[in-house]
């Protein structure tokens, strides 16, 4: 299997280097792609050195596959050229995902709606990703009518400029920033740019894409997204309510026995999710399950994952290991 990295000299482009290479995916040719100012250098994958190549000799080397995360303006030129030409893209940027025509895919979630056809798929924003993957079967079981989260988000969510950022201001060092704040020893109410109805566009794409992805306009959601000076992963506390009551042993059993989820919910012991756990693991975490005492039928509890692994490149890698299942690709 070819496969195209594009963006692949970026923070979530490593990381995807590294899940193919983990998960073993069986990749016979790595095209790693990158912008111009990157071509010609070398990405290391498995052992072995791979030239960077620019987007137009990625696509005359015919990869059977292109993910791309190198943006969304990337995406938007680029992800029609790679798909005209019969590759599949598994785009990891906004561009796609709330087109009609296009797939927002969670694998554990929704890939049924997945066919041979489908040539640009979208891989969700992170803070969705992780909250839909716990959504899912609880809202099958007892019918999710609204859902009230706020996150707290990982730096890494940016990019190398805010990780760069956050040590820099803790070494006291002079650095270039990548938000309008200090963000060490701060927390900043503000992901994304700000909307005309006074959301951000980060909260807006947990509400749109969660109904998408569910594939129920009546679940609604309204989201708080907060970036907190932290590293391993994106943490959230959600608030949710049900049509139909619930027994919370049965919550517990419900998400232990979801693919891709774990439980980590003793508070006796002080075990629940945290981003330093979570950091570099695919699985997303669970925990502080309890009924919310103020209303009927809601419930509250909090959910942790590594962003640029569930959040972003272990889901398209998964994404990938379906369509190469279905001989796809
Ligand atoms: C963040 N969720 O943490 C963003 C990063 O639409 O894929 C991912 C943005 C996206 O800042």
């Amino acid at each position: 299997m070819k496969v195209a990295v594009v963006g692949a000299t970026g923070l979530v482009g490593s990381k995807m280097l590294q899940v193919l290479a983990e998960r073993n995916f069986p990749v016979t040719e790595l095209i790693p792609v990158a912008s111009e100012k990157s071509v010609g250098k070398e990405v290391i994958f498995k052992g072995k050195p791979f030239k960077v190549v620019n987007a137009d000799t990625a696509i005359s080397m015919k990869p059977n596959v292109a993910i791309f995360s190198a943006g969304g303006g990337t995406s938007l030129e680029w992800a029609p050229k790679f798909a005209a030409a019969g590759i599949t893209v598994i785009d990891n940027s906004s561009a796609w995902r709330m087109d009609p025509s296009k797939k927002l895919v969670v694998p554990e979630v929704n890939a049924d709606a997945l066919t041979p056809e489908d040539k640009i798929i979208a891989n969700p924003n992170c803070s969705t990703i992780q909250m839909v993957l716990v959504l899912d079967p609880l809202h099958r079981k007892y019918g999710i009518q609204r859902v009230v989260v706020s996150t707290y988000q990982s730096v890494t969510g940016t990019g190398v400029k805010a990780v760069d950022q956050l040590m820099n201001e803790r070494k006291g060092v002079e650095g270039e920033k990548a938000y309008a704040h200090q963000i060490d020893l701060n927390v900043i109410p503000q992901i994304d740019v700000f909307l005309d109805n006074g959301y951000t566009k980060e909260e807006m794409k947990m509400v749109k894409e969660t109904v998408k992805i569910l594939r129920d306009e009546n679940v609604k959601v309204t989201a708080t997204t907060v970036r907190i000076p932290v590293m391993g992963g994106h943490s959230e506390s959600v608030n949710i309510e049900f049509a139909n009551d619930f027994d919370l042993a049965e919550v517990r059993d419900v998400l232990s026995k979801t693919p891709g989820v774990v439980v980590v919910d003793e508070p006796a012991k002080a075990q629940y999710p945290m981003p330093k756990d979570a950091h570099d693991k695919d699985e997303v975490f669970v925990g502080r399950i309890r009924r919310d005492e103020t209303q009927a039928n809601t419930l509250n509890l909090w959910i942790v994952a590594d962003n640029l692994r569930k959040g972003a490149a272990t889901n398209a890698v998964q994404i990938a290991e379906y369509l190469q299942q279905k001989n796809w690709l």
